[in-house]
């Protein structure tokens, strides 16, 4: 069954995306993903100066995903555009993902790195100073940074948004507003956790950003949402480790997804779920396009009966 899907002003083979922040540092091991399935690829989010990052440890696995505070590390636009070269030969759309302290330092970043196939925007770390959630909890410069940036290229810009919000449709319509192509959801929930024995909490940052499974059904809710709000596409993004979790996604909404944590479990999660995606659809007499926004359509027809 066809895969290819048109998703934020991009054309995928398939609709499954490396996420941020996972093997996006090299250009190799970005091509790597994209030899083992991926429709396209995300970077590390890239800034305007190398950062070390937050103190160890700085990731830690749960029973129901991973929490990490990572703080942001990277080796800055300038020595990041070697990679991206690299990444260019993976023969799958590379989007860069970059962030940055106002609209100057996100247009510098995109400007910096040109060559990537659309820009995604972090608006979404949920523990970085100055960076990420601090920006993108407010529509007002959500809506600036988009602006800015998608002044600057003329390729798609997406915005990642966060779920630690009161109402994630408000930022996702600034984002809109800005000339966003689409929106990404979600980046990590925020969370913490302690050590009994010595009462410390465990992350070197104190607190940090939780993924995978546990935050799924968060995950699936704010595409939902934002579906049914916004007219530009929604990236699905969260908890996401088999074709099922992919169908759920596309069916709140989401055009295509990110896969993330369930990548440190192997990075045959792209084939497999491209597989079971295909024989979902043939099992059904689907097609892709079918499964977007399916459960919307189905409350829709439900509401009308009553
Ligand atoms: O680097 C990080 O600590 C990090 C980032 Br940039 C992000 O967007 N989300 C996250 O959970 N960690």
């Amino acid at each position: 069954m066809r895969l290819t899907v048109e998703a934020g002003g991009l054309t995928l083979q398939n609709p499954t995306i490396l996420a941020a922040g996972i093997l996006g540092t090299t250009g190799a091991s970005l091509k790597r993903v994209a030899s083992m399935g991926a429709g396209a690829v995300v970077t590390k989010s890239i800034g305007v100066e190398p950062r070390y990052g937050h103190p160890n440890p700085s990731m830690i696995k749960l029973e129901c995903g991973y929490i990490n505070a990572m703080g942001l590390p990277n080796p800055s636009y300038r020595e990041f555009l070697q990679e991206l070269e690299v990444a260019r030969q993976a023969g799958v759309p590379v989007i860069a993902s970059i962030f940055g302290a106002n609209e100057a330092e996100f247009r510098e970043v995109a400007e910096g790195l040109p060559g990537a196939s659309a820009y995604e925007l972090n608006v979404s770390c949920p523990h970085a100073k100055g960076y990420g959630m601090q920006l993108g909890t407010d529509p007002a410069l959500v809506e600036a940074v988009t602006r800015a940036v998608k002044g600057a290229v003329d390729v798609p810009v997406w915005v990642k948004l966060t779920p630690n919000v009161t109402d994630i449709t408000a930022i996702g319509r600034a984002a809109q507003d800005g000339g966003a192509d689409a929106v990404v959801a979600i980046n990590t929930v925020k969370a913490m956790t302690i050590d009994i024995d010595s009462g410390y909490p465990i992350l070197g940052n104190i607190s940090g950003g939780l993924s995978g499974p546990a935050i799924k059904p968060i995950a699936v809710k704010c595409v939902y949402e934002l579906y049914e709000a916004l007219d530009i596409p929604v990236i699905g993004v969260g908890g996401i480790s088999n074709w099922a979790d992919a169908v759920e996604f596309l069916m709140a909404g989401a055009s295509a997804v990110e896969i993330g944590s369930a990548v440190y479990d192997g990075l045959e999660v792209f084939a497999s779920v491209s597989m079971g995606l295909s024989d979902y659809l043939e099992r059904k007499n689907m097609k892709l396009e079918d499964l977007v926004g399916l459960s919307h359509r189905v409350v829709k027809h439900e509401a009308h009966k009553c």
